[in-house]
């Protein structure tokens, strides 16, 4: 018998950097520690039910380089798992390639750290048995080889082998060490543990081939309960996974219909229930009441939105989207064709606050500061005004 935590995608450290001005103070405190906590919970909960290993995929950090505070709090839960007897793996993906190399506390033996290079390590578990673990860690953001040909076949005299693989199903060549279910499958493994993609997602049952999505939602896109999986195969049926919901702070996106008031707003969005807290993105479909429209009219829905929050509601609204007759417009983006100053338009249009709801969880870190700085602000905006320029120029040689 196997039983053991597959957990992709902590991304600790998170700096959730777009997000913390908008934020009331206790929300702050908890988006703060979000990541940390979720992980903690992932150790109790290892602790308690025994397992025999814990195995995180890849992006455990968010970034190679990490502050003393958050390998101080790795450090105390890897100390915690080695404690209860549990082995712990170890690959870095490609948000901290290289984690491996760079300074960081000493780690118990019991952490077992892959190299770039494809290795099996393998230990006995308690009762005996022998596991073998296959796996490699990035040594850059992109693994455009193709890791998975260096992956031998499962070895017989082995009772379990697990694959540990961060990457993204895809075409050779493509960023994320791209693979096929049929490349996996005929390894002959016995459960392949994914990391890479921030949902939950099964690719194969039998065995199991399956992203566990990451332990705490990031942005506003990655909604709903996150956490890990727990593998076991207690009921003789093969390794079965069971989710277990570790984020201390969700994200959820509600969809209200032709709100008439701002306190019809307000009564709806508090009569959802809330288990936990959540941060909201709300959607309002048009047509809207006369408040309501004057509130998206003036950019300042969402303020007031917030000021009509309860000081101790267990949610909190960071995002408003009206939608109407089929078309979308964030009621943050001024409206092109009504704007006079086409400059002072782009310019809140490439505001960080705004962008920062457009990038995906994928956009790396360095990526993010550079579009929040000057310079990065300034390129963008340059660009986005000769693609406009541009695109009227083409215009008017179509019309000739
Ligand atoms: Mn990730």
């Amino acid at each position: 018998m196997l039983k053991f935590i597959h957990a992709g995608d902590v991304h600790l450290g998170t700096p959730f950097a777009g997000l913390l001005t908008k934020l009331r103070p206790d929300f702050q405190t908890a988006v703060q520690r979000a990541t940390n906590e979720a992980l903690q919970t992932l150790v109790a909960r290892a602790i308690a039910e025994e397992v025999d290993c814990v195995l995180f995929p890849g992006d455990l950090y968010n970034s190679g380089e990490n502050s003393a505070l958050i390998q101080a709090e790795l450090q105390v839960a890897f100390s915690k798992l080695a404690a209860a007897g549990i082995v712990v793996a170890v690959s870095f993906g490609n948000h901290d390639f290289q984690a491996g190399q760079r300074a960081h506390l000493d780690w118990p033996e019991q952490v077992l750290v892959f190299d770039q290079a494809v290795e099996q390590k393998a230990f006995q578990t308690r009762r005996g048995q022998r596991v073998v673990l296959t796996g490699f860690s990035y040594g850059s953001q992109a693994e455009k080889s193709s890791p998975l040909a260096n992956f031998p076949v499962r070895d017989t005299t082995a009772d379990y082998q697990i694959g540990l693989y961060h990457g993204a199903l895809g075409q050779p060549g493509d960023r994320y060490a791209p693979f096929t279910v049929a490349d996996l499958l005929s390894k002959n493994y016995d459960y392949w543990a994914l990391g890479h993609i921030h949902q939950r997602t099964v690719l194969h049952q039998q065995p199991p081939i399956l992203y566990s999505g990451n332990l705490q939602g990031l942005n506003r896109t990655e909604t709903g309960p996150k956490g890990f999986y727990l593998v076991s195969d207690e009921g003789q049926q093969g390794l079965l996974p069971t989710f277990v919901p570790a984020s201390p702070v969700r994200f959820e996106q509600l969809i209200l219909q032709q709100p008439t008031s701002m306190a019809a707003i307000q009564q709806q969005v508090a009569a959802e229930h809330y288990g936990q807290k959540t941060l909201l993105s709300l959607t309002l479909m048009g047509p809207l009441g006369p408040a309501v429209q004057a509130a998206v009219d003036g950019d300042y829905l969402l303020a007031a939105l917030q000021d009509g929050t309860p000081a101790d509601s267990a949610y909190w609204p960071i995002q408003v989207t009206v939608k109407e007759q089929g078309s979308t417009r964030a009621s943050t983006l001024p409206n092109l064709e009504q704007v006079g100053d086409l400059t002072a338009a782009i310019q809140s249009a490439t505001n960080y606050d705004v962008l920062a709801g457009y990038l995906g969880d994928q956009v790396p870190a360095f990526l993010r500061s550079y579009l929040q700085s000057p310079a990065g602000q300034t390129a963008l905006q340059k660009k986005i005004l000769a693609m406009i320029t541009k695109g009227e120029q083409q215009n008017e040689d179509k019309s000739h």
